[in-house]
């Protein structure tokens, strides 16, 4: 068994519902369950400002030895396209339906070479993903041996009720 950590992320229409498809999609995989939920968090747009604020949550999946990360990307962004995600290459961080990004599977560190970079390359940076992530797995180590508690410790950011500001 492999857990694996995914960000949920959505700013248009009804992000509450989207994010709770979001999460019945995902379990509806062989060999993936949903087995830990962090609170859901309004969180202030990184990347570019002029967006509503995202809805966000990160959950953790227990995946069977023959799930890989490459099979769990594919299906996370099919997920994506079927809920009606409109990809705009040249608007990488604009607004979105539903976002399903992988974070974190096992202790897997990848390149790129196949598209599949582990760990995701911005989440150190992201209070958004670093926050829920520590609600549900407050140990939680980096394949590169950094704590994730130590990682969020770099970043300026506040919490007010369920408002992440960064
Ligand atoms: N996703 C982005 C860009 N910026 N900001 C917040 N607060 N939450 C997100 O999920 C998010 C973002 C691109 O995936
Ligand atoms: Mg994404
Ligand atoms: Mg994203």
């Amino acid at each position: 068994m492999t857990q694996a950590f995914v960000c949920l992320g959505s700013n248009m229409g009804d992000a509450q519902a989207h994010l709770a498809e979001a999460r019945e999609k995902i379990s509806a995989m062989t060999g993936v369950s949903v087995s830990e939920v962090s609170s859901l968090y309004r969180t202030e747009p990184q990347g570019r400002k002029d967006q509503p604020w995202f809805l966000n949550q990160v959950i953790r999946l227990d995946c069977d030895d023959d799930v890989t990360a490459e099979a769990l990307l594919d299906f996370l962004l099919e997920r994506e396209r079927i809920m009606g995600r409109v990809r705009d290459a040249a608007d990488h961080f604009g607004p979105r339906v539903i976002d399903m990004d992988l974070l974190l599977f096992g202790n897997e560190q990848r390149s790129g070479d196949d598209h599949l970079i582990l760990p995701h390359p911005r989440m150190a940076q992201r209070a958004f993903v670093l926050v829920p992530l520590l609600e549900i797995a407050p140990e939680l180590v980096m394949p590169d041996g950094k704590s994730v508690k130590s990682l969020l410790e770099k970043l300026s950011w506040r919490l007010e009720g369920s408002a992440i500001f960064q």
